[in-house]
């Protein structure tokens, strides 16, 4: 059965819910960034990662959940089977992987972004990237305008965002209130008895 190397609350939730949704066996496994059981299975230190029985590794949050929708089709988690379908499932995975989740690496980790190691320096950098991870929870609370799912029906693209809406729920101002369609799909998910099985396995319940 395949094992997911997943951290609390990270990026690697979003394979964690969608590994619950499939609902075939699966093994998840706790690491923590940088050690060397994570390191052994992705040389970048990082979750998630995915690892099959023969030992192929997948890296890459957005690939791991391609990967699994289009390996449990009849799960029908990948947003359509058209060529638009398509395209808009890797549209958003790209916006999650490229537009909010890095924007969130100035206000996590504001130390990689500049060589002043003032608390003033690192603050401004926080603050920067505040104003990126507003404009990115501001496009997609646009796009969910009058949606239910971010694309045709639940998908993989959804389970990806819930982990960086909880992020912005926990860390911005205003804890997006001011997104109300982005909150609206935060409550739906949580709602889910399978994010909630995710939710307490990964919080040690
Ligand atoms: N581009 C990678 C980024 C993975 C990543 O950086 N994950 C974070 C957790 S959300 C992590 O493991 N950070 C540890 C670090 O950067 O040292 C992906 O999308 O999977």
């Amino acid at each position: 059965m395949p094992t997911l190397y997943y951290a609390v609350g990270a990026c690697s939730m979003a394979p964690h819910i969608v590994l619950e949704w499939i609902g075939a066996p699966f093994e998840a496994v706790k690491v923590q960034y940088g050690s060397p059981e994570l390191l052994a299975v992705n040389p970048a230190g990082a979750v998630p990662t995915l690892r099959e029985d023969d030992g192929w590794l997948l890296t890459q949050a957005g690939a791991i959940l391609d990967y699994l929708s289009q390996k449990h089709p009849e799960a029908n988690l990948s947003g359509g089977d058209s060529l638009r379908q398509k395209a808009e499932n890797h549209r958003w995975s790209a916006f999650l992987t490229s537009d909010m989740h890095a924007a969130f690496w100035p206000v996590f980790m504001p130390y990689r972004y500049t060589t002043d190691e003032s608390d003033e320096a690192r603050a401004k950098v926080v603050a920067a990237g505040h104003v990126l991870v507003h404009k990115q929870f501001a496009t997609l609370d646009k796009h969910l305008e009058g949606r239910e799912w971010i694309l045709d029906g639940k998908s993989v693209i959804d389970a990806y965002a819930f982990p960086m809406i909880r992020w912005g729920k926990k860390l911005l101002e205003g804890n997006l209130t001011q997104y109300p369609n982005v909150l609206a799909l935060h409550d739906r998910l949580a709602a889910d008895p399978a994010v909630q099985k995710v939710l307490d396995r990964e919080s040690g319940n």
